[in-house]
């Protein structure tokens, strides 16, 4: 089956919120953002925008009627900056206007005074001045302490790993149209409508229902509109609310860049304790995460990062502490991954620091400490089904490992400035929101008298193919032609309190409530057909290629006929379902439970080549073994895997984002901040699905998949940093990413970068700001 907006989106015909044509008297808006990272609020001069011809309104904190308060965990971020501002980039003020460029011209001419305080941007300065979001982790298994001097050696280490610009297509909109009374709509592209409806409410000071917030589809998300889409929807629902107009938001690529949250960078030091031969006895980790100026959904990405500390190694003595820690950044928020690969990454460099000092292949002590089956996580869960193994296996066979490290070892040993280097890069990751809370879902299925199916669910389509994987569920479990099935747009009146489309969960999540909902009707369907037909089982009664069956053979009716007859006949053909992931909990007192329904494995093995005068690099291959369960649909899946590792690559290479001192973003800008293209990718790119793996929990035993792969990424830093030995050994090249070609330089020629910076004038790059 292919992707059902595949036709619409290859000629361009797909709809986005400002696509739907203009409700009459429609006006934008456009933000003053704050332009200092921190201080008090002294005045706000906002005439001069006011006066200007074509203005409507400028909207302030002192203007909302409900609540100023978006925050999703803990209340502390104001939806216009009340008595201070905390980051650059902050909306202060709303201009409201006839046309977006007026609203734009009209925001130049605000000015904000402010009384200057401090600015911290470092995670670690942040932790030492007691600038701590909630209350820090710490997650223990068995006894590091005791288990140091058990060791032969102990080595530690920093990484200090980059955060990520989301790069959704699609830059952050919202459009809000007043109905009759208080009503109000609004469209937004949101991976979370039901946050945009709850917090809108608040804002407006008025009760949930009368908002309605609806979602065709995203031009992507990747986790910045989890929670992040929230504000914008907020803000025309605030400024419909005051000009009882229609209201639309639309951001620049510079404001989402700089108004918006990102991947949240990391300061993390291990240290790890070694057998000989290369066995891990102990590992503990501080993650001191950079959370910007409110909490957004730090502590939740914290948590996950503790959860996946140790990857898909078996580690007997651990201790993982972290702290989510207050900067003057734009707040960091969720990113494909939520927290997972900066732990991975950290492990992944202590088991690299172990390889070098015990000089031995790096992937030899990768595989002595691979999860095996029955494992325990630090957090108490037990690995079952682990594919660890099976995929590590099954990558290193397929892919011929010993043939990629010979091949790698005679370039280098013939080549002097360009050399080559591989990683593998084994994956795990715990599929579940880890607010077990979250992990339910809820669907609608109408089935219209002409034998065409209508299903809403409360996921969002962005880009990942969730429709496309719910009509193939849906038409499976009803027996018929996908075609007759029609996806609708997410709305909070057909499904109510649903949660963010997130934690690669939508399919599974909502794919099981759409089999819920299906499941009713079709128990009515069966006990109908035995009536008409005069047989007895209604358990013998299936649907096939729109046949109706009796005890696996044809009984000569069709689904239209069977559909027609339940509806003379008066039987209801809508269903609504619920599902709730069954047997998952966690004990926060104790930091032990079973959070996660199952775990997604796999292993990749990337080869890079490295020009080790210019720092720039190639990288050959990307060959996976991917745990996917039973695909539902193979070139959606395979999509997902692809694209993730793209996003796993540009992460660990080239997207360097850069803030300076004061805040100031100096990569606002396509131009500044490179994201991985098609040329980038590997030419040679291989993906295999593991056989026999599917996942009894899900829909027709399919895994999720949106966002493990991106986790394969993390190898090509390894890679590289084989290429980077093989040209010249040295074992405290460091663990900073991205590690892009500058980078390379910088490292791969220490001492004499060093004395050029001593000797010649360091340039300083522009905020894009000042330049726009
Ligand atoms: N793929 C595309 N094309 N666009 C996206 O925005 N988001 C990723 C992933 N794949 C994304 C994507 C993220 S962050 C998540 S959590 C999952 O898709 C969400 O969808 P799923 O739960 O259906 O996997
Ligand atoms: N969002 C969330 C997530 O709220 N909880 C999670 O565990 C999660 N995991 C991945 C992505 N988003
Ligand atoms: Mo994805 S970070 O769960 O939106």
């Amino acid at each position: 089956m292919k992707n059902i907006d595949a036709s619409l989106h290859t000629r361009g015909e797909s709809l986005y919120v400002d696509d739907v044509s203009q409700p009459e008297g429609l006006l934008h808006a456009a933000i003053f953002p704050s332009p200092v990272a921190h201080g008090k609020i002294k005045s706000l001069h906002k005439d001069n925008a006011e006066k200007l011809d074509g203005v409507i309104a400028v909207i302030t904190a002192e203007n909302i009627p409900g609540e100023n308060q978006i925050g999703p965990i803990i209340q502390d971020e104001d939806l216009l900056a009340g008595k201070e501002v905390h980051f650059i980039g902050q909306p202060v003020a709303i201009v409201v206007a006839s046309t977006a460029e007026i609203a734009r011209k009209a925001v130049h001419q605000i000015r904000l005074e402010v009384e200057e305080l401090p600015i911290i941007t470092d995670p670690v300065d942040a932790f030492r001045q007691g600038e701590i979001i909630g209350t820090p982790r710490t997650f223990q298994l068995g006894d590091v302490e005791s288990a140091w001097s058990n060791c032969d050696i102990v080595l530690e280490d920093v990484c200090e790993i980059g955060g990520q610009e989301h790069v959704y297509l699609e830059t952050q909109r919202a459009r809000a149209i007043p109905g009759e009374g208080s009503i109000m709509q609004i469209y937004a592209s949101t991976q979370s409508p039901y946050a945009v409806q709850r917090h809108a409410a608040k804002i407006l000071g008025i009760p949930n229902h009368l908002i309605e917030v609806d979602v065709l589809r995203l031009g992507g998300g990747f986790g910045g509109k989890e929670d992040q889409a929230t504000p914008w929807a907020c803000m025309v629902a605030l400024a419909s609310h005051h000009t009882k107009k229609p209201v639309e938001l639309v951001l620049s690529r510079a404001e989402d860049i700089r108004m918006t949250g990102k991947r949240h960078p990391y300061k993390s030091f291990f240290k790890i304790g070694v057998t000989k031969e290369g066995k891990v006895l102990a590992y503990s980790a501080e993650h001191y995460q950079n959370a910007g100026a409110s909490a957004d959904l730090s502590p939740a990405v914290l948590e996950r990062t503790m959860f996946h500390s140790t990857n898909s190694y078996f580690i007997p003595n651990v201790k993982i502490f972290g702290a989510s820690c207050r900067t003057n950044l734009p707040p960091f928020t969720a990113f494909r991954g939520f927290g997972g690969p900066q732990a991975m990454f950290v492990m992944e460099a202590a088991l690299t620091k172990v390889a070098e000092a015990l000089n031995m292949p790096r992937e030899q002590i990768q595989a002595k400490n691979l999860l095996q089956e029955n494992n325990l996580f630090p957090y108490g869960q037990k690995a079952t089904r682990c594919q660890a193994q099976p995929t590590w296996d099954e990558a290193v066979n397929a892919y011929q490992i010993e043939k990629i490290q010979s091949r790698v070892t005679a370039f280098n040993e013939k080549h002097f400035e360009r050399k080559k280097g591989f990683a593998v890069m084994p994956i795990c990751f715990g599929i579940s929101f880890t607010s077990t809370f979250m992990n339910q879902a809820g669907a609608l299925v109408h089935i219209y008298t002409d034998g065409s199916v209508s299903v809403s669910t409360g996921g969002v389509e962005m880009g990942q193919g969730l429709r496309t994987n719910i009509a193939r569920i849906a038409a499976d479990a009803l027996g018929i032609d996908s075609e007759r099935i029609k996806l609708e747009t997410t709305n909070t009146i057909r499904i109510a309190n649903m949660s963010p489309s997130a934690a690669s969960a939508t399919t599974v999540l909502n794919g099981n409530a759409t089999l819920l909902a299906i499941e009713q009707i079709m128990k009515r369907l069966k006990t109908l057909a035995c009536e008409e037909l005069k047989v007895a089982d209604p358990d013998k009664v299936s649907i096939q290629d729109e046949k109706i069956l009796y005890d696996g053979s044809e009984i000569g009716w069709d689904w239209e006929r069977l559909i027609q007859t339940a509806y003379l006949r008066r039987i209801g053909l809508s269903a609504h379902g619920f599902y709730a992931t069954p047997d998952i909990y966690f004990d926060k007192s104790r930091e032990k439970g079973r959070p996660f329904a199952y775990h997604v494995y796999g292993t990749a093995i990337i080869e890079v080549t490295l020009d080790c005068l210019r720092g720039v690099y190639d990288i050959d291959s990307a060959k996976i073994v991917h745990d996917l369960g039973r695909p539902l649909n193979e070139l959606v899946d395979r999509g997902q895997v692809e694209g993730g590792l793209a996003q796993g690559l540009g992460w660990m290479t080239v997207e360097d984002l850069q803030f300076n001192e004061k805040g100031e973003i100096l990569s606002g800008a396509l131009a500044t901040y490179k994201v991985p293209d098609v040329y980038f990718m590997p030419d040679n790119l291989q993906v295999a699905f593991l056989e026999d793996a599917d996942e009894p929990i899900s829909p027709f035993g399919n895994k999720a998949v949106g966002e493990p792969p991106l986790m394969y990424g993390i190898g090509v830093f390894y890679a590289l940093r084989k290429a980077m030995q093989a040209f010249r050994y040295r074992d405290d090249y460091k663990f900073t990413s991205p590690l892009t070609p500058e980078r390379v330089m910088l490292e791969l020629h220490r001492e004499e970068a060093e004395q050029l910076v001593k000797t010649e004038p360091v340039l300083t790059a522009t905020p894009s700001a000042e330049r726009s």
